[in-house]
């Protein structure tokens, strides 16, 4: 048969590049990046011929499956959908309909089925909802609600024309971008030094972002709102500010002089791990800039100071002038405009609470780290997963094996027997990625710029394989409380039929700032989307802050009374350090991504794993000789929740004082069905992790704060 090429994205990662995929004979022989993509111009990474991996995996299910002692036999999907609508059903009727938790993982965002995600968690009315958003940009939602007035409004930096980028606790060179979707970063940040730009990396490692830059700023993990309130001071203090943009566009610019008044560089320093001269000039740089945008992500965020720092990189952003202007902080204009309509979506922050009471809901959610605690404690008797891998993900004492075994009922769905959905008592898998069809309209929100942009089928799904939202769509109608007829003649399912993701983004598309409805016949639609092998390119980023957002005042806050309360109060951190050094833990352990793999799933392909371990502990040559270890060696890296062995790498790119493993590793466990990843199995890093800890506005774990120790291994 002669071989044929289908245009469309990878959607394993945020940055969802343009690839060709040629195929013959039914086996995909090329995946290359499609140079006519309107986002990532023919960029590819190396994970994107993953995709082909995992279509032809052996160990992907491919029908539902039930376990039966310590494995799993496959079963056909009308009973399987019987048997979870039965036990879900008994489950809610017994203990109510939040006895019924549900995770919601990382790849559920990446397609449009994640409606269908959102439609089973409003069928499901549980209390016990979850994402990957607790381990992830919860505190960027946290800081855009109190700022902006709605969570979605977390600003884009608008990369493609700063004359200055900062870049903190992100390493895009690597990670292509995360709400700032930039596939083919590198370029993109070489691009802003060609045409006479500046690019700054503040970060404890040395990265492969660092090594792009003009400079690099080690700053010691969790001191960057020491930093940024330093810089504030000298932006305050030495008159640096833009006041005719802040007086026109924020409110409670005297309470935040006020607040940084006390963080005079010199104050500062030692706690940020950068030197008080060098912290003024960072501050007096951004407001000489033409244009400069912070940007910042999962490196501050997963700290117990998450939405503080968040929120100090908005300010500095905003009183430099830099909010909402072409090369600062933007906001996209994406063809459906759910940004639009956040400050109609309330946020019932602390609606409800987790059993403790510690921890309140955020948009109708409570944080992961809570998840095994409420499955021991009783309050979720069955779950279901959605494209998550929580036993690997996030952090629970090592306790949620144990959790999730003890439930009267699990359903995943999942395409994998992992870590996590071992534990099932039924999967459910998706056909493969390159057999869906999907229009991205997600990711255009956070893109750099604005598009449209449309994935072609490369195969045809296999007879009686379902997508996501077909799947979920039957789970809806499994929990909804609807007549016994409605369900088994199929009427319900027919309807749903009727309402796929892609007929609801056609009609959202319609509704939208380039749809038919409001530009008449020359509007954007499905139809011309498809037609364009590289998408629809919708200009620039444009400033539309005024119409977007959903404060009172109709102003940025500068300074809402907690986060300026709980910057004073920030000392706290730095007693937590000195009591965990006192007790031993002298090191502070950070994560690190690593371009071949993501998060804890493409480890069973095998071109994603060769070469040398990659869980390993990377550490500073003083540190490694203050201990006496070699390069390669194995050691025992001990937290006061857990430990876990793994070689150490020594490395002069890493701070003093501080470690780097990265997660999503440890595939160790009995019965996973990812036979390559067990061969090469890793750590559960995690597992070091306290789920205690967490940013102390929204919740989201502090994974980049851990004390630790690390020993040579005993015998
Ligand atoms: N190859 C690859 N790409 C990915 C992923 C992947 O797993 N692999 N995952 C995807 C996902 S889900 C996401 S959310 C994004 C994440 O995208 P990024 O946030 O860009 O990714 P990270 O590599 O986690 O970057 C965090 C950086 O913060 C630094 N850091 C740690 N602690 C601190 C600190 O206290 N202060 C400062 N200033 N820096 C600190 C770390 O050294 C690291 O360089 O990446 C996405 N892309
Ligand atoms: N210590 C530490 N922990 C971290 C992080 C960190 O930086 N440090 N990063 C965090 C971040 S940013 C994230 S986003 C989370 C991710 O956390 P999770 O979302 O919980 O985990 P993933 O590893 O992304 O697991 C994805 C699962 O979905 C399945 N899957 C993949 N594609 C599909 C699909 O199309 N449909 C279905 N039904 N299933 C699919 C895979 O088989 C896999 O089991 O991890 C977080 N955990
Ligand atoms: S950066 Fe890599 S994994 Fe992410 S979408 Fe592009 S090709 Fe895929
Ligand atoms: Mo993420």
């Amino acid at each position: 048969m002669s071989a044929k090429t289908i245009a469309r994205q990878c959607n394993l990662c945020e940055a969802h590049c343009g690839i060709l995929v040629t195929v013959q004979d039914e086996q995909v022989t090329r995946i290359e990046g499609n140079p006519e993509d309107v986002l990532s111009k023919g960029y590819i990474c190396p994970k994107a011929t993953a995709l082909a991996g995992l279509h032809e995996d052996p160990d992907r299910l491919r029908t539902p499956v039930r376990r039966v002692g310590a494995g799993f036999e496959p079963i056909g999907w009308d009973e399987a959908f019987a048997e979870i609508g039965r036990r879900l059903r008994a489950v809610r009727r017994e203990h109510g309909p939040s006895a019924i938790g549900m995770y919601l993982g990382n790849p559920a965002a990446h397609s449009s089925s994640v409606i269908y995600g959102a439609l089973l968690r409003a069928a499901l009315l549980t209390k016990h909802f979850f994402t990957a958003s607790s381990i992830d940009q919860f505190p960027q939602e946290f800081a855009a609600w109190r700022m902006f007035g709605s969570n979605l409004l977390m600003p884009v930096a608008d990369i493609d024309r700063t004359d200055r980028l900062v870049i903190l606790g992100a390493n895009p060179a690597v990670s292509n971008g995360s709400l700032t979707t930039m596939p083919g970063a590198k370029s993109r940040i070489k691009a802003v030094r060609e045409r006479g730009g500046t690019v700054v990396v503040i970060d404890p490692r040395r990265t492969e972002t660092a090594r792009l830059a003009d400079e690099h700023v080690a700053v010691t993990p969790g001191g960057d709102p020491f930093l940024l309130l330093g810089m504030l001071h000298v932006l305050v203090t030495e008159n640096l500010c833009d006041e005719r943009v802040t007086a026109r566009q924020c409110a409670g610019f005297e309470q935040l002089a006020a607040l940084v008044a006390d963080f005079a560089p010199e104050r500062v320093a030692a706690a940020a791990g950068v030197e008080a001269p060098v912290i003024r000039r960072l501050a007096r740089e951004h407001a000489a800039a033409g244009s400069a945008v912070l940007y910042a992500r999962l490196g501050v965020c997963l700290q117990v100071t998450g939405t503080l720092t968040q929120w100090l990189v908005n300010v500095v952003n905003a009183v430099t002038g830099n909010l909402d202007r072409a090369g600062g902080q933007m906001f996209a204009t994406p063809p459906i405009d759910a940004a639009r309509f956040g400050k109609y979506l309330p946020v019932g922050h602390g609606a409800w609470t987790d059993s403790s009471g510690r921890f309140k809901s955020f948009r109708s959610e409570l944080p992961v780290a809570v998840l095994g605690a409420e499955i021991r404690g009783g309050a979720i008797r069955a779950m279901v997963t959605y494209a998550g891998n929580p036993v690997l993900s996030t952090p629970q004492r090592g306790e949620l094996d144990e959790a999730l075994e003890s439930l009267d009922f699990y359903v995943a769905v999942d395409m994998y027997v992992t870590e996590t959905t071992r534990h099932a008592d039924i999967i459910l898998p998706p056909i493969s990625p390159l057999e869906r069809e999907d229009l991205d309209v997600l990711l255009p929100v956070f893109s750099v710029r604005n598009n449209l942009r449309y994935s072609a089928r490369v195969f045809d799904p296999p007879a009686g394989g379902l997508e996501d939202w077909q799947i979920l769509a039957r789970l809806v109608t499994e929990v909804l409380p609807l007549p016994l007829r409605a369900r088994t003649t199929g009427v319900a399912h027919r309807v749903f039929e009727q309402f796929s993701p892609l007929r609801l983004s056609a009609l959202g598309i319609a509704a939208g700032p380039y749809g038919v409805l409001r530009r008449g016949w020359k509007g954007l639609t499905v139809r011309s989307v498809r037609e364009s092998a590289g998408g629809i390119d919708l200009g620039p980023l444009r400033p539309r802050l005024r119409e977007l957002i959903g404060t009172k005042d109709r102003r940025v806050q500068l300074a809402p009374a907690d986060f300026v309360d709980a910057a004073r109060a920030l000392g706290a951190d730095l007693d937590r350090g000195a009591r965990a050094r006192a007790g031993g833990f002298d090191l502070r352990l950070i994560g690190r991504r690593h371009l071949r793999s993501n998060n804890s799933w493409l480890h069973n392909v095998p071109s994603m794993v060769k070469g040398k371990d990659r869980c390993t502990a990377l550490m500073h040559p003083e540190d490694a000789a203050a201990r006496g270890l070699r390069d390669g060696q194995p050691v025992t890296v001990r937290s006061q929740t857990g430990s876990i062995v793994v070689p150490v790498e020594v490395s002069a790119d890493i701070r003093c004082g501080t470690i780097a493993v990265p997660h999503g590793w440890g595939h160790q466990e009995p019965g996973v069905g990812w036979q390559v990843a067990a061969s090469l199995p890793g750590k559960n890093v995690n597992v070091l992790h306290d789920p205690a800890l967490t940013d102390t506005f929204s919740g989201a774990a502090a994974v980049n704060s851990t004390w630790v120790r690390v020993e040579t291994v005993s015998g």
